[in-house]
């Protein structure tokens, strides 16, 4: 089994609806057990500004596929969420990227791991921080929560989350 870590992102129609939904099909895949989810965080949209704020979180799952498998469960989902992919940077109903996986260092031409640019992104980082303080680069052992960017502006709790659980049940 593998730990790997994700962050998912929404900043259209109901937010909070398109993240649970997209935390439950990852749930229901059969090789995916989702660990730990963060709280909820509004955050300043980044990159194309001129857009509505995002809620974004991360999580922490277990899973016996190989990355570039997990990464093609994450992109059905999207699809299925009725993603539109016209835009990069754009809005869009829920994003999910890979973060971390089994601390691996992984540059395929459709997967780079760690993300590119998670250390630069404090809607990213504080998620992550919230369910694992102790994250680190693969090969550099630098800590995430000593990034410059975990102390930037813009990321707001929005919703507090005790456990998994408790997120998967609510309406
Ligand atoms: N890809 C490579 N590595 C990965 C990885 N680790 N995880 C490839 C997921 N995908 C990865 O992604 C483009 C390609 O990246 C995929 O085909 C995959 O093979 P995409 O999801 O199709 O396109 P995108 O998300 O529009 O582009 P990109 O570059 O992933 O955008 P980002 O960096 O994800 O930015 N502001 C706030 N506040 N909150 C947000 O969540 N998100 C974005 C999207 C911009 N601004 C934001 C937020
Ligand atoms: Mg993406």
């Amino acid at each position: 089994m593998k730990t790997a870590y994700l962050s998912l992102g929404s900043n259209i129609g109901n937010r909070l609806d398109h993240l649970r939904q997209a935390v439950r099909l990852l749930h229901d895949h059969p090789a995916i057990t989702v660990r730990k989810v963060s709280s909820v965080y509004e955050t300043e949209p980044l990159g194309l500004t001129e857009q509505a704020k995002f809620l974004n979180i991360a999580l922490e799952l277990v899973t016996s596929l190989e990355a570039a498998e997990l990464l093609r469960a994450c992109q059905s989902i999207e699809n299925k969420l009725g993603r539109m992919r016209k835009i990069r940077w754009g809005p869009r109903t829920v994003d999910l990227d890979i973060l971390l996986y089994n601390e691996d260092s992984i540059q395929t031409e459709d997967l780079i791991v760690p993300h590119l640019r998670m250390q630069e992104r404090a809607f990213v980082l504080v998620p992550l921080i919230e369910i694992n303080s102790e994250v680190k680069h693969p090969s550099t052992g630098a800590l995430y929560r000593e990034e410059p960017a975990m102390r930037e502006e813009g990321v707001i709790l929005w919703k507090q989350i005790q456990n998994a659980g408790e997120f998967l049940q609510q309406d």
